[in-house]
Formats: C-alpha cells, structure tokens, sequence
C-alpha cells in the first residue's frame, strides 16, 4: 500500500500539522489486525483551528469565488481521484477491510460525486417572484459558512463524495472529522484536493476519537450547519448537540431494510440482487437489504435458493478479493457474534463457513441466513451491521407493508413483483426514503436523492436535493415604486 503523505497528521489551512496533544491512535488492518500505521488523536484545539481556518476561507479566496470557479476544482479533484485510484482503493481495503472490488467501486463513486457537484456548482439558482405592484422580489441561495462533517467508517469515500462534494460545490467550507476505525482515504482526498486547487481553509481534516474531536465539532459555535452518518445514539447526540447551537442538521443513521420478494417475482433476476444487498462490504452497509420478505408460497424455494448462494460465498483478506471481507474491527466483530448468539440453531437456516488458512488477526464473520424468527424479535429489528440476513414470511401485500414498515427504521426498501400496480402500490405505502423496484441500490446513483424517515434520520444527501440541504435561502424584497 502506498500512502504518499503522513497520516499521523491533520490537514489544517492547507497545510499538515500535528495534532495539538501530539497524541496518536493506531491503524488496524482488520483483514489481519496488524498495525500499519499512526493516525492523529486530534481533539478540541485542533477542531478549533480548523474551524478557524474554515471561517478565514469564507472570509477569503474561497468565499470570493464564482460558483463556476468552485465547479472546476472539483472537477480537476474528480480527475486526480482516478489517477491516484490504485492508491486510493488500496488504502481503503487496507483500512476497512472490505474487498478490492467494492474499494475500487468506492473510488469510482468519489470521482462521480466529484464530477456530479462540480458540474452542479453553477447551476443552482434562486428565484424571482411576483408580488406587490412597486416591488421586485427574488431569492438567493447562500452556503450557511463553516459545516461539520461526521462520517463512519464504512463507506469513507462515499460519504466523503456525497457530503464534502455538496458542500463545498454550494461554497461551504467544511469541517471533517473522519472515523477512527477509517481515516487514511480522508486525509487521502484533503491532499488531492489541495492539489486541485481547493484555497486553503476550504477543507480541513482532523481525525480523532468521537467523544473527543467529534463532540468538540458539534458543540463548536462556529459551526453552521451539521452532517453526520452513524448510528442512532450518536446521532441522537449530535442532534441534541446542533439544537444548543440552533444549527441544521442531517442525519444518516443506518436501518434494517427490506426486501419485499412476492410470488411472481422473477426469482432468478431477484437472487444475486437479495444476496448481495445483505453480504456487499460485509453487511456493514447503512442501506443493507438485511430483512428478506417472502410471500408464503415460496418461502422454502426461495429459502433454498438463498442457503445455497448463502454457503458458496468466498471469504478472504481484503487484497485478496473474495466476496466477503472481515468486519473493520475488533468490536464490531463482537458487536455482530453477539447477535448471532441469539440465534437457536434451529433459526440458523444456511451459514458460510470459514476457510482454513485465514489470516488470525482478521475479524472475520461467516455470512449468515437466518430465519423462523418473528418480525419484532431483536433480530429482525435492530441494524446488525454484518453479514446477517433474516427471511420473513408474509401472506399478502397489507401483511408484507405491515412487517416492512414494522421498525423503527425507514432507509431504503425494495419490491420483487411483475405486477405492476402492485409496485406502484407498495412504492407509496413503504415508510423509506428510496424504494426500489425490481432492483437494489440503482447502482449507488450519485444523482438519487437519499435518506431516511424515523430512526434512519432526517434530510437528503446525494443529487440535487443535497446542494439544498447546504444552502440557505435568502429572500431581497426591493421597493423601487
Ligand atoms: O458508530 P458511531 P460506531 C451503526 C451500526 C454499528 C453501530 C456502531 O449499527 O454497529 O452504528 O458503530 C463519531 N460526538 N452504524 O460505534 O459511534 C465517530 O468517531 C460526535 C451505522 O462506529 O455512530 C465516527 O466518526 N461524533 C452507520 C462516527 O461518529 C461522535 C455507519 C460514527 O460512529 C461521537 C456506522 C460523539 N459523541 C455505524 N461519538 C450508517 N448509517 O451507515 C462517535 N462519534
């Protein structure tokens, strides 16, 4: 793996410095648990520098720049993310622990981003409108300032693509505080942004631990607006934490979403679809189709179907590029066992197993089906975040509603049917903020706006909707007679 710059720093004002308690969190390898290098335990000094240097951007060359200048450099960034792609998806396999073709999938994703928003930067406009005799009347849309950004680390790339990309395209100056299990590819972009361009201050890195470097950036006043993708509690947290400051906030908090397979469906396009949405980076995905709903009639063919794509999935390190990699840590690795030691044999209906050989150090799950469970036990009601898929009977479309709409959660939801009322039934009936039909995920789709309703949070990411989401609207009433 090459990493050409010093990930043990932060990227502050356009430059690299150490963080201000000198402190260091390791690099873990989930694919072996080695450790492969030193990251930044950056915390409140440090957030109240880059924040600093953010609100100095706004106040300078970043600020003063037309929308069409700001489109460039993102587009020039687009541009040097697939000429650094290797280097990129290498790292985030490495840092990970998700498999060599998702990595690159991811850096493909970013570059997208990049280029969605860059070529968006000048095209979002305000409006006039008709009013009073004697008036002219029309809005403007204006970046809010300083954003903070949270992100996890699964998708570190992605989310990096989808939220620094809107911001910055729309004139924020951001703020991001990347997850402590995933910070290489972060500090990775700050550097290729750099180079594209961006002036200093627009974009400001500081890894560190959440209770310290992310609470000091939710609780900071300066910060404008607050973009966080996570889990529920910390979501909560950084809700509460955006209300003392009165600052919007959106919230990407995970879910446990379905995928509703009726008895017309075509079960052979449906299958590597089914699958793939509950093992794809190892279930640690915010939009896993990890619940499958199954009309009666054709639960134990489909039960079949799915325990034998279930049991020949490969496993292996990251580099190695078997379907399934190892989950990123330690503690997510036990977070999920602990799951799956609520499970009765007799619920387990198919299980990869192991191979010989791999590595010790990895934190390695074997994908899992599990199913004879009701819809509101734990199981098949909390977000597991690994390779664990639960299959759920139904009787008819109100009974498959029922149970799909039974979380708290409402992210994403998919319908397997040939019956097409039956689709555009379900895709109104569905509490989720993207229902796909006869397909999941559309492929990432950078332009389809995305989020959730009830526990999986609130506010869009991705596409237009996004640029929104970072803009304030003013309104200029002139009287002029
Ligand atoms: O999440 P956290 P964790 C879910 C998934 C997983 C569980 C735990 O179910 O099993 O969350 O994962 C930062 N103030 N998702 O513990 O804590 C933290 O440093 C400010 C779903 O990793 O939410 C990291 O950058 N920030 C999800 C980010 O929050 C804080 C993706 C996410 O960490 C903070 C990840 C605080 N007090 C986990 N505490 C999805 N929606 O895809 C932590 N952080």
């Amino acid at each position: 793996m090459s990493i050409w710059f010093d990930p043990s720093l932060l990227f502050i004002n356009g430059k690299w410095r150490a963080c201000a308690s000198g402190e260091t969190l390791p690099v873990i390898n989930p694919s072996n648990g080695e450790n492969i290098a030193r990251i930044a335990r950056g915390g409140g000094a440090d957030v109240d520098a880059a924040v600093a240097s953010a609100e100095g951007a706004q106040a300078g060359e970043w600020g003063a720049m037309t929308a069409a200048e700001r489109g460039r450099i993102l587009l020039r960034l687009s541009h040097l993310v697939l000429e650094h792609g290797d280097a990129l998806a290498e790292m985030e396999a490495t840092d990970v622990g998700k498999p060599l073709t998702q990595a690159r999938a991811d850096v493909t994703a970013l570059a997208r981003y990049c280029e969605f928003y860059g070529g968006a930067a000048d095209k979002l406009h305000g409006a006039t409108i008709p009013f009073n005799a004697g008036y002219t009347v029309y809005t403007l849309r204006e970046p809010h300032g300083v954003t903070g950004h949270i992100i996890p680390w699964n998708y570190p790339m992605q989310i990096i693509g989808r939220s620094i990309g809107a911001a910055l395209a729309t004139g924020n100056s951001c703020v991001l505080k990347p997850a402590e299990d995933a910070c290489l590819t972060a500090l990775a972009f700050a550097d290729l942004a750099h180079q594209a361009g961006l002036p200093a201050g627009a974009l400001n890195v500081v890894p560190g631990l959440g209770a310290e470097a992310g609470a000091a950036l939710t609780a900071h006043a300066g910060v404008r607006h607050l973009s966080f993708t996570g889990s529920v509690a910390t979501g909560r947290a950084v809700q509460i934490a955006a209300a003392e400051n009165i600052v919007p906030v959106t919230l990407e908090l995970g879910g446990k979403s379905p995928q509703l397979v009726f008895a017309d469906a075509d079960l052979g396009k449906a299958l590597p679809f089914l699958v793939n949405a509950g093992i794809q980076n190892a279930g640690q995905t915010c939009s896993a189709g990890s619940r499958i709903l199954v009309q009666r009639e054709i639960h134990d063919e489909l039960a079949g179907r799915l325990a034998e794509a279930v049991t020949a999935l490969t496993i292996g390190p990251a580099m190695e590029d078997a379907r399934v990699g190892p989950l990123v840590s330690a503690r997510q690795k036990s977070i999920v066992d602990g799951f799956l030691a609520q499970a009765g044999p007799d619920q387990v209906l198919a299980r990869a197993s192991l191979p010989d050989g791999l590595p010790e150090g990895g934190h390695y799950v074997a994908p899992t089906l599990l199913g004879g469970l009701a819809p509101d036990h734990p199981l098949a009601q909390d977000e597991i975040f690994g390779p664990v898929q639960v299959l759920i009977p139904f009787d008819d479309e109100d009974d498959a509603v029922r149970i799909a709409n039974g979380t708290t959660y409402g992210l994403v939801a998919s319908v397997w049917s040939a019956d097409g009322g039956r689709q555009m039934r379900l895709a109104k009936r569905l509490r989720a903020g993207q229902v796909f039909l006869n397909n999941y995920g559309a492929a990432g789709g950078v332009e389809l706006p995305f989020g959730g309703v009830g526990h999986s949070g609130h506010g869009r990411e991705k596409g237009f909707e996004a640029m929104y989401a970072f803009t304030t609207l003013k309104t200029v009433a002139a009287h002029h007679g």
